[in-house]
């Protein structure tokens, strides 16, 4: 039996948890005619792209013109989107995609880059447009890419500066996150799968662990660690920005090459996580922050990046807890209509109200579904999707909401709106046969990565 299913339905079985349905279910055609509501926004915003931004990073969906993340493009926005569209089935989306991609793609560059953005999106971006269309072109990209991005591990402890130049190799900024530290995993493995060269995920899991190793007697990890010294700066922990993707790729490390001591790491944590940090109020469940050295609540603030977590869950197969977060997840979202970046589950109030497009939360919804088929989480993703698509949308594409309680959009769509956003949305109305969950692995910006090399 495929391991994710053997995980998912041991743990069902464990737990006693119903498989059925608790809720009217969606018919075929009302899934299909969801399903191609969000194909047809994904065109949509491809189309402003190429209007106004080609060949730029990014569009800029107000002002209607391109953003750049530096002084040159790393063309952000297709090579995103091209796995999307591949998965929609939009080929001529997929081939635009394509071809400005393998066309103006140029690393050697006299330019700093942040390591972390460009390794999930650019790195494994490449890796799957490779997986997907077995085209080398992007296989040799992605190889010149993370050659340029290895300087950046050289550092007293092994952990990553977060800026490396990807001609000259100088690093810069030794003050980093769990996350910008752990979560290259996926795509260094994927590197040494296909050059022969372990120093790819040698490195990979050096840093990790070298957070890993500096959690504290409470099997918790701070927000910001000095990468030249090993020593915390900051010490709340918590599941939301800066940490997020460093637990989920030691998970995910075991479910994509079978790293049986990522997956020790990941049950180590996950248990702390859900003794400190899981509370359940009347609205729902949420993880909260604490002091990673005393489990003390430090700020009870939940928001659109957390909301991965119930998804990561229900891979592990921990389907009850799973649910209790997603009903959080989902009272933030109808409470302000589109959720907030952060709230106080406590007091119910907003701390920073921006909405870039987030996908976490869908995301969650996606994974629910796929393993309980409780339309619950069709609804939910039909409502989240559909306020996204009516809210969000402009002349050019779709917008960040600057404040979710004021409707006020501002002028960016990030490229993980068409990468994951409208990706997961998708796929939750789709047939399973367009995507199996026992074949791949998604990467944190949502790269579907193969559980075996096809060659
Ligand atoms: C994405 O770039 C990735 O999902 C990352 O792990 C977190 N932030 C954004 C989406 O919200």
């Amino acid at each position: 039996m495929p391991i994710f299913r053997k995980i998912i339905l041991t743990a069902a079985l464990l737990s006693g948890i119903s498989l059925s349905v608790s809720a009217q279910p969606f018919t075929n055609s009302q899934k299909r005619e969801q399903a191609e509501k969000i194909k047809e926004a994904c065109r949509y915003a491809w189309k402003g792209y190429l209007q106004y931004a080609r060949g730029f990073d990014a569009l800029q969906p107000i002002s209607k013109t391109g953003h750049n993340w530096y002084a040159t493009s790393f063309l952000m926005t297709p090579l995103d989107s091209y796995d999307t569209f591949v998965l929609m089935g939009l080929k001529p989306e997929a081939e635009t995609a394509k071809e400005i991609v393998l066309s103006k793609m140029n690393f050697d560059v006299d330019q700093e880059i942040q390591l972390f953005e460009i390794n999930i999106r650019l790195l494994g971006g490449l890796l799957s447009g490779y997986e997907l269309s077995g085209d080398p072109r992007f296989l040799n990209l992605a190889k010149d890419l993370g050659r340029r991005l290895l300087p950046a591990f050289n550092s007293p402890t092994g952990m990553p500066y977060r800026y490396v130049n990807l001609k000259t190799g100088q690093t810069r900024d030794a003050q980093s996150n769990p996350a910008e530290i752990g979560t290259y995993l996926l795509e260094f493995g994927k590197l040494t799968q296909y050059t022969g060269d372990t120093v790819y995920y040698r490195v990979a899991k050096k840093a990790a662990f070298e957070i890993f190793k500096r959690r504290s007697d409470l099997d918790l990890v701070g927000t910001i660690i000095d990468v030249n010294t090993g020593e915390w700066k900051n010490t709340e922990c918590q599941i939301g920005a800066r940490i997020d993707s460093y637990f989920e790729y030691l998970f995910k490390a075991w479910l994509l090459f079978g790293d049986e001591e990522c997956y020790q790491a990941w049950i180590i944590h996950n248990k702390s996580i859900k003794k400190y940090l899981f509370q359940e109020v009347p609205s729902g469940a949420y993880f909260t922050r604490v002091d990673m050295k005393s489990g003390k609540e430090t700020h009870s603030n939940y928001g659109a990046l957390d909301a991965f977590y119930a998804g990561i869950l229900t891979l592990s197969g921990d389907v009850e807890t799973a649910r209790k977060i997603q009903k959080g997840n989902f009272y933030m979202w109808k409470k302000f209509n589109l959720e907030p970046e952060e709230f106080n589950f406590r007091t119910d109030s907003v701390l920073y109200p921006q909405y870039p497009l987030r996908p976490e939360n869908i995301e969650s919804c996606f994974y629910l579904y796929r393993q309980t088929k409780d339309p619950e989480y069709l609804r939910m993703g039909q409502r989240m999707i559909n306020d996204i698509l009516e809210k969000c949308k402009t002349d050019a594409g779709y917008a960040e909401m600057k404040d979710v309680t004021k409707l006020e959009l501002s002028d960016s769509m990030e490229s993980f709106f068409i990468a994951e956003t409208l990706k997961y949305a998708y796929l939750l109305f789709s047939p399973e046969s367009k995507l199996d969950l026992n074949k791949v692995v998604f990467n944190t910006e949502a790269h579907p990565l193969q559980r075996k090399i096809s060659d």
